[in-house]
């Protein structure tokens, strides 16, 4: 029994004997190899955006020098962004448990006395304030966005963007102070090959805060903790990672916003992000009679109806959709009219199409519009499309026509479009 005297401050009041520099350790190695790779697959995901291309892609104006790795984002191959974003995500959502037990594991030094024992040691804690800090918001703001259905739509870029630069900055600190003594620990009890030991023999002054001077009877061994942990992170991978692949994994997805059965059956029959209801179109303006897609560059301006896309040249491309969120679809089969054509009605040979700026007949919404590099422009596989899987496209997956791009984010993949202007953005 704790005396009540005790307060958190005091060493003695953290009693779990699973806590100590084992624990930590190997906590902190898992999440130094699985952090990095979040890190750059989420530079990746930005780069993605075309950004530095218009205002329309870039949710970070004030960026600054943090662009400074930006370049073109390719349309090779097809499915990269499935695969970046796809890693990004399921394995963000699969560290959780084990960012949470990091945290559990060094929770008494939070709480240590006195705050500060000297200016290092003071910098040492604003730093992993930092750290902390940080981590717990990227991981929020990244889950909440995928769970939560933009929770804060267009201010999420900017919170979780800035937020890994400053996250980084205390994390690369902290793993070149830390990961020599992680891996001495983790190699020394190795060798050792028994149960994890609690007592450190390298940098005893340092090591034994995480061990509890007052240790509580064990109910799990360090080992079965950390499988706990791992268990948790492989329950969380099988209900996740199948919203990017369509394999038996798929239906076991059920905490993924779109996994499990969403993708329902038929031609139509894959994920719908935001149905033209919630976009506000109405099927009055997407009928025959109403719509006409606005096509404008150079050497003026035309105006066609869906009948008059029908009479140009059609071309079939099987791509995926790939959402930041993280959830992806199959290869669908889609057909329409290529986008370099549709440059070279405008004035633009094949080989000299410039960039473009799509805008849907939407509305409202940071979605409705969006910025095509020329590369992603001159690809014969990008198309302004008008059927999928056969059919004509459904109202909800951006009927009368929808732009498909390979290996751009969703988001570039403009719905219910209503004017496209070529030309230098
Ligand atoms: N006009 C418009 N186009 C849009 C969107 C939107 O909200 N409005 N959502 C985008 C996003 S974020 C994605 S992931 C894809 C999803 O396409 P789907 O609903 O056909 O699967 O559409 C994109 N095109
Ligand atoms: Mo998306």
């Amino acid at each position: 029994m704790p005396r009540p005297s005790l307060l958190p401050t005091s060493p003695a009041f953290w009693r779990s004997p699973v806590r100590g520099p084992w624990f930590t350790s190997v906590l902190g190695i898992v999440l130094l190899g699985g952090i990095t790779v979040l890190f750059l697959t989420g530079l990746l995901s930005y780069a993605a955006y075309n950004p530095d291309l218009a205002p329309v892609n870039d949710q970070t104006p004030d960026k600054g020098l943090l662009g400074f790795y930006l370049f073109s984002w390719p349309t090779h191959p097809s499915w990269l962004y499935r695969l970046t974003q796809g890693v990004h995500v399921t394995l963000g959502i699969t560290l959780v448990p084990v960012l949470l037990a990091k945290l559990w594991s060094v929770v008494p030094k939070l709480f240590a006395l006195p705050p500060a024992r000297s200016l290092a040691h003071a910098l040492e804690r604003v730093s992993l304030l930092l750290l902390v800090g940080g981590a717990l918001f990227e991981f929020t703001t990244g889950v909440l966005n995928i769970q939560l259905d933009y929770l804060f739509p267009g201010s999420f870029y900017p919170l979780h963007f800035y937020g890994a630069w400053v996250f980084i900055a205390a994390f690369v600190a902290h793993a070149v102070l830390k990961t020599p003594a992680a891996l001495r620990t983790v190699r020394r009890m190795r060798a050792e090959n028994g149960e994890p030991d609690a007592r450190p023999t390298g940098h005893p002054s340092e090591q034994d805060e995480l061990v509890s001077p007052n240790p509580a009877e064990p109910t799990v061994s360090r080992r079965g903790a950390v499988g706990l942990v791992g268990g948790g992170s492989l329950l969380l991978f099988v209900t996740t990672a199948g919203h990017s692949f369509d394999a038996p994994l798929r239906q076991t997805a059920v905490l993924a916003p779109h996994g499990g059965p969403e993708p329902g059956s038929g031609p139509g029959g894959f994920q719908i992000n935001k149905t033209a209801a919630y976009a506000g179109i109405d099927p009055r303006e997407t009928g025959e009679d109403a719509w006409r897609l606005v096509v404008a560059g150079r050497a003026g301006t035309v105006r066609l109806s869906r009948a008059d896309l029908l009479r140009l040249p059609l071309h079939s491309s099987a791509l995926p959709i790939a959402c930041v969120e993280g959830w992806s679809t199959s290869d669908q089969w889609w057909r329409g009219v290529p986008l370099r054509d549709l440059a070279s009605l405008v004035g633009y040979e094949h080989g000299t199409a410039p960039d473009v700026l799509v805008e849907s007949l939407q509305r409202h919404g940071a979605f409705r519009r969006g910025a095509l590099r020329h590369n992603q422009v001159r690809d014969p596989r990008s198309l302004l499309a008008l059927f999928v899987n056969g059919e004509d496209l459904s109202p909800d997956h951006g009927y009368p026509a929808r732009v498909i791009v390979p290996a751009a984010p969703g988001v570039l993949n403009t719905k219910w479009v209503a004017r496209m202007t070529f030309g230098d953005l």
